[in-house]
């Protein structure tokens, strides 16, 4: 199996974190911006777009689709559909109204009196407002993870966002949401990725 994106972790970081947590062996394949063009004429990528993933001949991109589809490989999609179905909405949620808006805000935003308007409202209405609801619905799990007592690539996508988003967010979980973090940062799999991952360029 391989992974093919750019030298970062924007949009494939969770697909390796589930495939790092499953034991799932996997070729890290990495390309600097200035071999894109040629990687993209030769690649038949389905939407000539990265991530994708490369398994038993077949190329599938999309970067939930193969979070989801890694995350079925690992047994971390949910024990049943209802499961799955919530482990799917935090990853969208997560996703859509957080990363989405952060890209946006961090880097794609150029003109710089718009960027710190993005950001302001970043900071200030769309995270509170995504941990005010995450934080409710964790404790309404009862466990020590998102969906109850078992690990989902829903907490490896919540562990995701705080390590992308805290730089300009500063510290603003509850004290509830940073025991997941926590809990997340300790499993001796992902601990060990992230001593050892290759360093991104971006
Ligand atoms: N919806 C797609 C978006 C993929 C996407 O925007 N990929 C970017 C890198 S993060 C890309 O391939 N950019 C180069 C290009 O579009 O030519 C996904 O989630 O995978």
């Amino acid at each position: 199996m391989k992974l093919i994106y750019f030298n970062g972790e924007v949009r494939a970081e969770l697909i390796r974190l589930v495939l790092v947590q499953g034991g799932i062996e996997f070729e890290d394949f990495r390309f600097e911006f200035k071999d894109w063009p040629k990687i993209k004429a030769e690649g038949g990528f389905p939407f000539t777009q990265v991530p994708v993933l490369e398994v038993n001949g077949q190329k599938i991109c999309q970067s939930r689709a193969i979070a989801r589809y890694a995350a079925r490989l690992a047994g971390l999609a949910g024990k049943n559909l209802e499961e799955e179905a919530l482990a799917d909405m935090y990853v969208s949620a997560i996703d859509d109204d957080v990363l989405e808006n952060f890209w946006k805000c961090a880097y794609f935003e150029q003109d710089p009196e718009k960027k710190a308007e993005l950001q302001k409202k970043f900071k200030e209405e769309t995270v509170p407002k995504f941990l005010r609801n995450l934080d409710r619905l964790y404790e309404s799990s009862g466990g020590d993870y998102l969906l109850g007592n078992s690990l989902t690539y829903a907490d490896l996508a919540y562990y995701r966002m705080i390590k992308t988003v805290s730089g300009l967010v500063g510290d603003v979980s509850s004290d509830r949401l940073k025991s997941l973090y926590q809990r997340v940062a300790a499993l001796p799999k992902i601990a060990h990725w992230e001593e050892t991952k290759p360093k991104p360029a971006f």
